[in-house]
């Protein structure tokens, strides 16, 4: 996602937050947040330069036209070291943050927390977990609206900041807020199996990095090809899987920060 995407996810998980989850993380929050976990989501990105190793820690390439994901298979970087990729990246993060309150961890927590908070948005974009030939959709050119972009971009960003500006004012709260009501009610039988995570684990990013090849061969990748020209169409009939990654990012980031601080 772009900056607004992993912002609403932010903004989605921080009011979820138990006592003692909001605590931990007011505690590991740099003081220039001012309390608030959106502002550090990006951070992540912007670190992709003093921390080269990170840039392979926000996707998965998955075997071009599967539409499936596998571990031990895909999560490997170019080099094909094992765990370096975002599923790893989110087990890597939540055991480091785990340490919390022990005595004198050897880990940046407030590191591990920034990169946590934004790689539980990552795993959530479809298209993060695509294919491996035009990764992830960067090298399939197409037109949004009249712009010229890449597929991959158009789902990080265009479609949230056309949203954003066609139906909220321009105005990340009201996307936020249109959010939050779906969760309480459209999608309120569902939350708890969002949350849902086998054997108490703080969270299960390999299940949201299936859902996301998934989503990504059935709503990114289809009927998309070099020079599509991609507007209303696409646009009204992807919104609501861009909705609901979002809100199910959040609520997951919220259920796992609550399990880590509990
Ligand atoms: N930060 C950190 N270690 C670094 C760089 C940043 O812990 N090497 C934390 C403290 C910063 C926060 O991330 O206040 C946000 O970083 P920035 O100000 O670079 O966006
Ligand atoms: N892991 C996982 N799902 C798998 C295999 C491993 O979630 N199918 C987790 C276990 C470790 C992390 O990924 O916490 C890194 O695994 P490895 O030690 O295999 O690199
Ligand atoms: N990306 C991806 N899969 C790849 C390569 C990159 O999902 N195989 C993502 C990471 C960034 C965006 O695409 O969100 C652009 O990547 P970069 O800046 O590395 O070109
Ligand atoms: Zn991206
Ligand atoms: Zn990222």
């Amino acid at each position: 996602w772009g900056e607004d995407g992993h912002a609403i996810i932010c903004k989605i998980a921080q009011p979820r937050l138990s006592k003692a989850a909001a605590e931990a993380v007011g505690n590991l929050l740099p003081p220039s947040a001012g309390n608030d976990l959106s502002s550090v989501c990006s951070w992540a990105d912007h670190v992709k330069f003093i921390f080269p190793w990170s840039a392979a820690l926000h996707f998965i390439d998955t075997p071009d036209s599967l539409c499936s994901y596998q571990y031990n298979r895909d999560c490997k970087d170019e080099n094909g070291v094992q765990g370096r990729c975002v599923t790893g990246a989110i087990n890597n993060y939540t055991s480091q943050l785990l340490s919390y309150g022990g005595d004198k961890t050897r880990y940046n927590l407030t590191q591990a927390l920034q990169f946590l908070s934004h790689f539980m948005g990552d795993i959530h974009q479809p298209l993060h977990v695509g294919f491996t030939s035009d990764k992830g959709g960067n090298t399939i050119n197409v037109h949004w609206y009249t712009r010229k972009q890449n597929l991959h971009h158009v789902w990080d960003a265009n479609i949230i900041e056309t949203a954003e500006e066609r139906f909220y004012d321009s105005n990340i709260d009201g996307f936020v807020n249109a959010i939050q009501q779906n969760i309480t009610k459209e999608w309120a039988d569902q939350v708890q199996q969002w949350e849902a995570c086998s054997s108490d684990k703080p969270s299960c990013p390999d299940i949201y990095a299936t859902e996301s090849i998934k989503a990504a061969c059935q709503y990114a990748y289809k009927g998309v090809t070099e020079n599509s020209v991609l507007g209303d169409d696409y646009f009204l009939s992807r919104l609501p899987e861009v909705n609901l990654r979002l809100a199910q990012g959040g609520v997951r980031l919220a259920a796992a920060l609550n399990r880590i601080f509990s």
